[in-house]
């Protein structure tokens, strides 16, 4: 890591341990377009029912990506867990060795470190990004998790015509 980058996470920690959802949720660096966090948090599901879990940015579903069709972006993966991780963009047509499946060849997010990725989004819709790390057996990995982010992808030409944008992510957990 180049000794900026580490001066601008040390910069961050005061305001994150403030409003961890602000500083990470929303966070739009100089450098990278988007951060996204790898790290273990609580979801609460109900009242009484919180579960821990693996999560993006500390939240539920994670932030929401918000790409234009064909323009680049760069966005810089952290992962904070003790586990390789993989961050697949759900429904693009991007190159394998971003699009975050393991079986395409692309990189893991190694444990404790991170990973910068840069790629064209496309084609315009509503998708996510998730982890593509396997679980075998293990209910408390990959999917089980609650590793997931919506994704909006707004199309080049036509801004579409509607006055309310709602976006759902449904998920089951099953602690
Ligand atoms: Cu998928």
């Amino acid at each position: 890591m180049k000794r900026r980058s580490l001066l601008q996470l040390a910069g961050l920690t005061p305001l994150m341990s403030a409003a961890p959802h602000l500083a990470w949720g929303a966070l739009v660096n100089e450098e990278a377009d988007y951060r996204l966090r790898i790290a273990t948090g609580l979801v609460e599901l109900a009242p009484d029912q919180i579960v821990s879990t693996v999560l993006y940015n500390d939240q539920f579903p994670g932030p929401l990506f918000r790409f234009t069709e064909g323009k680049q972006v760069v966005i810089d993966m952290h992962n904070d867990t003790d586990t390789p991780e993989l961050l697949h963009w759900h429904g693009q047509t991007i190159p394998s060795d971003v699009d975050g499946a393991f079986e395409e060849g692309s990189p893991f997010v190694p444990a404790y470190g991170m990973q910068r990725i840069t790629f064209v989004p496309q084609p315009a819709g509503f998708r996510y990004v998730h982890t593509h790390a396997f679980a075998g057996a293990d209910l408390a990995r990959s999917t089980f998790t609650g590793q997931v982010a919506p994704v909006s992808i707004e199309p080049k030409h036509n801004p579409g015509a509607y006055d309310r944008e709602v976006l759902l992510v449904l998920k089951e957990f099953n602690p």
